[in-house]
């Protein structure tokens, strides 16, 4: 028996059920056109891989994938009848939603335990999708602990099961400097050379960063680095002590206290350093974003912090891209326009948290919202969690990760105002690829439904039924994934 589309996450907007079901097994072909076939290749192997099905990609076929302007911007449509599957998009990111959705609809199943087993049926339905924000987002601290290639494009694939669209990747920290800067070899020989609790480290080449940005494309995935300044940055002092104001390297740091570190703010060299780094951090991204940090500057002197903002963001604008900052760069009063604000206080805003945020939408930005209390995926779960933090409220159930609403956070922001949502995991505590998994998962199907679904009464039950089919998909494909209390898992 193939699931029912009320079981996809994140919902669709709109979706019918049918009569009747296609059975998979009598599939002759995928038919896609010159500029769908890449998609269709992609899902002729998701599907041999699930069914042990060798479905062709041609010219002829029964699941048809059509290039056509009239589709839901930024979506698809899909149609499952008893005599063939159709999708259609406006564009290939269209298709590769739909291909997302259509996984969620076959029965659970791998090259470990194929689905040979049972007919590969899909129940039939019409479903019409589009998403509600732009950026849909999920950031991966590769700082405090390093994640090699490998497990950032296993990444990748996880995140784009659930219709996210952006991976942020926090690129430097106290802890750890994690791409290669030419002429600053340093940086990464020295400052990329340990982590969190001292045992490993890494970084990437350029042309690591270069393998990773191009599977992100290939999943549709657009990559935004962050280089954090001016606090979060013993990593590079250590390694430049002419960044430094008395010019004496600090040590490489491997404990997970916040705050303490910042570049010298009247310093020539901080601003050739800022200008050779973000200039080939774009260079390297195909993406239309740069993020340059600005959070936590608590050893930078507050006059000093916004002579710095002002002159970082404008030679992160000189790059060409949008600059992204988190919510304190609103309180510098020049930014380049357009700046996009990274909101990470609570579902209710501390402090100035709200109003410096509102301020990159007063000079013509958007918000992407992450807030600690619901959308950070390094919170515990529960008590009992042996990975994890606590601060921001936690811990962080799926039910609180799922009971917000992102136009309710900041008052005078609303859909119009926000670029869209992002849930952080940073890896303080986080070690290995299982550990990530098993922290995002199932939390982060939750931020993609508010960040993909249409706003609408949620009832926690009812998403709690649809995960308990996502967990049985998960765990065909091997994703680690936390089965936490109160979700009827199979
Ligand atoms: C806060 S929120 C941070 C990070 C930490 C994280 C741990 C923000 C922009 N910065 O430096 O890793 O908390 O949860």
């Amino acid at each position: 028996m193939g699931n029912t589309a009320d079981t996809v996450i994140p919902a669709p907007a709109s979706q019918t059920a049918g009569d009747g079901a296609f059975d998979l097994g009598r599939a002759t072909a995928i038919a896609a056109t010159a500029d769908a076939a890449p998609v269709g290749e992609y899902l002729a192997s998701l599907l041999r891989t699930a069914t042990g099905l060798y479905l062709p990609v041609g010219r002829d076929g029964n699941v048809v994938l059509t290039i056509e302007p009239g589709h839901p911007e930024g979506g698809y449509d899909l149609a499952v009848a008893p005599d063939g599957i159709r999708l259609a998009a406006n564009d290939a990111a269209g298709l590769f939603l739909g291909v997302q959705t259509l996984r969620q609809l076959l029965p659970p199943s791998s090259a470990d335990s194929p689905a040979s087993l049972v007919p590969p049926e899909i129940a039939a339905t019409t479903i019409s999708d589009h998403p509600r924000f732009a950026y849909r987002g999920a950031m991966l601290d590769v700082a405090r602990h390093f994640f090699g290639v490998d497990e950032v494009k296993r990444y990748i694939d996880d995140i784009a099961l659930l219709k996210l669209n952006v991976l942020h990747l926090h690129l430097t920290d106290d802890q750890g400097w994690r791409l290669e800067i030419e002429g600053w070899p340093r940086l990464t020989q020295h400052g990329g050379s340990t982590q969190v609790g001292g045992a490993g480290g890494g970084f990437y080449t350029q042309d690591d960063f270069r393998e990773i940005v191009a599977y992100a494309t290939s999943r549709f995935i657009t990559i935004v680095p962050e280089i954090d300044l001016p606090g979060h940055t013993n990593a590079a002092l250590s390694s430049y002590p002419e960044l430094t104001c008395d010019g004496h390297a600090p040590k490489l740091y491997e404990g997970i206290e916040v705050g303490f570190s910042s570049l010298c703010i009247d310093n020539a060299h901080t601003y050739e350093f800022v200008a050779d780094v973000l200039g080939q951090v774009a260079a390297l991204t195909p993406g239309p974003w740069i993020h340059i940090g600005g959070d936590e500057a608590l050893s930078t002197p507050d006059a000093d912090y916004l002579r710095f903002i002002e002159r970082a963001s404008g030679i992160a604008a000189a790059t060409g891209k949008t600059v992204i900052g988190w919510h304190e760069m609103g309180r510098s009063p020049d930014l380049p326009a357009g700046t996009v604000g990274e909101y990470w206080s609570f579902t209710t805003p501390e402090g100035d948290a709200a109003e410096v945020s509102r301020r990159f939408v007063d000079r013509g930005g958007r918000l992407i919202l992450a807030p600690a209390d619901v959308a950070y995926l390094d919170m515990k779960y529960d008590e009992s969690s042996a990975l994890g933090l606590v601060w921001a409220k936690g811990p962080t159930s799926i039910e609180d990760a799922y009971g917000w609403d992102p136009a309710e956070v900041i008052p005078g922001v609303g859909d119009a105002q926000l670029l869209g949502v992002e849930a952080p995991l940073w890896t303080e505590t986080i070690v290995t690829m299982t550990d990530i998994e098993s922290m995002a998962f199932p939390r982060i199907a939750a931020i993609a439904e508010l960040a993909w679904s249409p706003r609408r009464t949620r009832d926690f039950t009812e998403f709690a039924s649809r995960l308990a089919a996502f967990g049985a998909h998960l765990a065909a494909l091997g994703i680690a994934f936390h089965r936490a209390p109160g979700v009827p898992w199979r």
